[in-house]
């Protein structure tokens, strides 16, 4: 039996929407319905071939694992500049951003190392990029590749559901709501569940081998299970996926990884927040 006896907020959508009334919530000043920049800003451009334009939130903690963990594994052609992009305060509207990135979304990554900058958005393509450019983290052999593209691409259509469902409803919405709460907590405990039954198999996600799935799938569902995600391991029993945890303790426990969350950061403890990085010296 529902808690509320009307979860329903009493709203009759229009003929036509308008974004008239300010949403509320968290991102209210920064959500418009139309896409291009709002102002001119150029991206600044530092001294190393890779240019990251992220922050520290979990779509952005992909790319700088990886990064970190192509360095310890002695890819020096990986060294970055690691530039704060303030997505509150609406810098992914710059000019400069929409240029690397049309969708004004962190990561964006800007490999400078050719004759001509290569762009690349979206963080899985950032993963394939950066692990065909190095031969690393990704299989060679069809069947080993193919069950990384697998997990790779279920990472990026399903963790939606788990920031833009749960989270946005369970911790930034204007007011708790239980039918979107209920309809995004039930997706993501069964996304939770499909992960704990795949890694009761497997050392890994895509098997025996750490891969750029891997450094896809644990800055959500790692953070989930280690209850670092919108204050919420208790509201979703995440002790419940002991497997999950089990892996996302192996991952955190890597170097590369303890480095590569700290970059872009600007919560947390003080020692953890490395808003830019310029410089392996700057996590040291
Ligand atoms: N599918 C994209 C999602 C990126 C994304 O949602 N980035 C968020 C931060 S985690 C962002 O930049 N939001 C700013 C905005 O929506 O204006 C990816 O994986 O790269």
């Amino acid at each position: 039996m529902s808690s509320n006896s009307n979860p329903f907020t009493p709203y009759v959508p229009p003929k036509v929407w308008s974004p008239a009334t300010p949403s509320g919530g968290a991102f209210a000043s920064i959500n418009r319905p139309i896409a291009g920049a709002t102002h001119e800003q150029e991206l600044p451009v530092g001294k190393h071939p890779l240019q990251l334009y992220s922050l520290g939130t979990p779509n952005g903690q992909k790319v700088t694992i990886m990064l970190e963990e192509l360095l310890a594994a002695g890819h020096g052609g990986a060294e970055y500049d690691a530039w704060l992009i303030k997505i509150g305060e609406g810098a992914q509207f710059g000019s400069g951003f929409v240029d690397v990135n049309p969708n004004s979304k962190i990561p964006a990554l800007v490999d400078r190392s050719g004759d001509t900058p290569v762009r690349v958005f979206e963080s899985g393509s950032i993963l394939v990029y950066l692990a065909e450019k190095f031969g690393a983290f990704l299989p060679q052999d069809i069947p080993a590749r193919t069950e990384t593209f697998n997990w790779l691409m279920w990472q990026m259509g399903s963790a939606p559901f788990v920031g833009g469902g749960f989270g946005h409803f369970f911790a930034y919405a204007p007011e708790k709501l239980e039918y979107p709460i209920n309809r995004y907590a039930m997706e993501t405990k069964r996304q939770l569940d499909v992960l704990d039954r795949l890694l009761a198999e497997r050392r890994f996600v895509a098997g025996d081998d750490y891969t750029i799935a891997d450094m896809a799938i644990w800055p959500w569902y790692g953070g989930l299970v280690l209850g670092e995600l919108y204050g919420a391991g208790e509201f979703l029993s995440v002790h419940q996926y002991q497997q999950v945890r089990r892996w996302a303790d192996e991952v955190l426990a890597r170097p590369a990884v303890q480095r590569g969350r700290r970059v872009n950061s600007v919560r947390g403890a003080p020692e953890q927040q490395v808003p830019e990085r310029h410089a392996a010296s700057d996590l040291d």
